[in-house]
C-alpha cells in the first residue's frame, strides 16, 4: 500500500509543534533517535526529518509529498508546491527595522539604502510593489547585528516578541509579511497519495477547529432561553435540557474561543447561572 511522505524540520522552532500536531491527530510514531526517516505504525505515512529550508525543494521534486514549514520559506523559495493548509502556530512577521535613532518617516527611507536580509525574493517582490530602489544584502543568519557593523541601513528579518530587534537597538517600521507554519504539498500527488492526505486534513482540521472553540453550559429561567440563543452563535441551536429546578433548563453549545469574554457579560446580563466552559478535544463539522 503507498504510504504518504511528509517533511519535518529536524531542529528548530517548527520541529517539537509539528511532532505535536501529529500525535493530537492520532499519528504514532517511534522515538525518532536521530533518524533521518521513521515510519508510522498506525497511518500510511512517513515522516523525514530535514532542514527546513530544503523542504520546498523536495517537495517541488516529489522526495516528499507534503510538509510543514514556515509560510515566509514557503513564499521565498518560490518553488512550485501549494499550500495546503494553514495550521496556526509559530506566528511570526518579516518586517523591516532601522535603528532606533532613526528619524523614520516612511517606506522612501529605504530608497537608496542598504537592507540585510535572509529572505531577498520576499524583499525584492516587496520594494518592487512600492516602488523602492534599494540594495538588497543577503546573509543567511544574525541579520540584525547588519547596521552596527556597517553592512546596512536597515534590516528585514523575522520578528515575534520584538525582543532581538530591540536588544539591538533597531526599531520596526513595516510589516511585510504576516507568517505561520503551513502544510505544503506537490502539485502532482498520485490519487492514493491524495486520498491519505485528505484523511490527514481531515484530523488537522478536527483538531484545530476544536482549539478554537470552547464547549459551554450554563443553566437559566426559561423566560430568558430565546435571548440566551440569540446571544450563542453555536454550531448548530443549542441543546436544551429542563433541570430538576421548576422553570429552568440547562443549555449547552459551542462558542468561538476569541468571542468568549464578550459573550460571557452578555450571558450573565441575560439571567445565565452556573456558566461551565470546558475544552474540546475535537471538532468534527
Ligand atoms: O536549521 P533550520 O534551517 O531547519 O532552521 P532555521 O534556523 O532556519 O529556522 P528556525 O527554527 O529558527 O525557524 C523556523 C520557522 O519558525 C521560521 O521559518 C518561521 O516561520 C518560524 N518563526 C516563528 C521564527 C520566529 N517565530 C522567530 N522569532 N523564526 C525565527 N525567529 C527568529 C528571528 O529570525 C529573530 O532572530 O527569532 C528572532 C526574533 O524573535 P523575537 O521574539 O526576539 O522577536
Ligand atoms: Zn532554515
Amino acid at each position: 500500500m503507498s504510504k504518504l511522505k511528509i517533511a519535518l524540520q529536524k531542529a528548530g522552532r517548527l520541529s517539537e509543534k509539528s511532532l505535536v500536531l501529529l500525535e493530537e491527530c492520532g499519528i504514532k510514531f517511534p522515538n525518532g533517535g536521530g533518524k533521518l526517516i521513521t515510519e508510522s505504525p498506525n497511518f500510511p505515512i512517513d515522516i523525514l526529518f530535514l532542514r527546513d529550508d530544503d523542504i520546498p525543494q523536495y517537495v517541488e521534486q516529489g522526495v516528499a509529498d507534503v510538509g510543514i514549514i514556515g509560510e515566509n520559506v514557503f513564499l521565498e523559495s518560490r518553488k512550485d508546491i501549494g499550500i495546503a493548509e494553514k495550521l496556526g502556530f509559530s506566528a511570526c512577521r518579516l518586517s523591516l527595522a532601522v535603528p532606533k535613532e532613526v528619524h523614520y518617516t516612511g517606506l522612501d527611507f529605504f530608497n537608496h539604502k542598504r537592507v540585510a536580509t535572509s529572505y531577498p525574493n520576499i524583499l525584492s517582490d516587496y520594494f518592487q510593489r512600492h516602488k523602492i530602489t534599494a540594495t538588497i544584502e543577503v546573509i543567511s543568519g544574525s541579520v540584525e547585528i547588519s547596521p552596527s557593523i556597517g553592512l546596512a541601513e536597515g534590516i528585514c528579518d523575522l520578528v515575534s516578541s520584538g525582543s532581538t530587534l530591540f536588544s539591538n537597538g533597531l526599531k520596526e517600521v513595516e510589516k511585510v509579511l504576516s507568517s505561520q507554519a503551513v502544510l505544503v504539498s506537490s502539485r502532482n500527488l498520485a490519487a492514493d497519495k491524495q486520498a491519505i492526505l485528505a484523511k490527514l486534513l481531515f484530523r488537522i482540521r478536527a483538531v484545530n477547529n476544536a482549539k478554537e472553540n470552547k464547549y459551554i453550559l450554563l443553566n437559566a429561567p426559561n423566560s430568558a432561553l430565546p435571548r440566551i440563543e440569540d446571544i450563542l452563535p453555536g454550531m448548530n441551536s443549542p441543546t436544551i435540557l429542563p433541570l430538576a429546578k421548576e422553570g429552568w433548563s440547562s443549555l449547552h453549545s459551542v462558542i468561538g474561543e476569541d468571542k468568549f469574554w464578550d459573550i460571557i457579560d452578555e450571558l450573565k446580563a441575560a439571567g445565565a447561572e452556573g456558566i461551565l466552559v470546558v475544552p474540546i478535544e475535537k471538532m468534527i463539522l
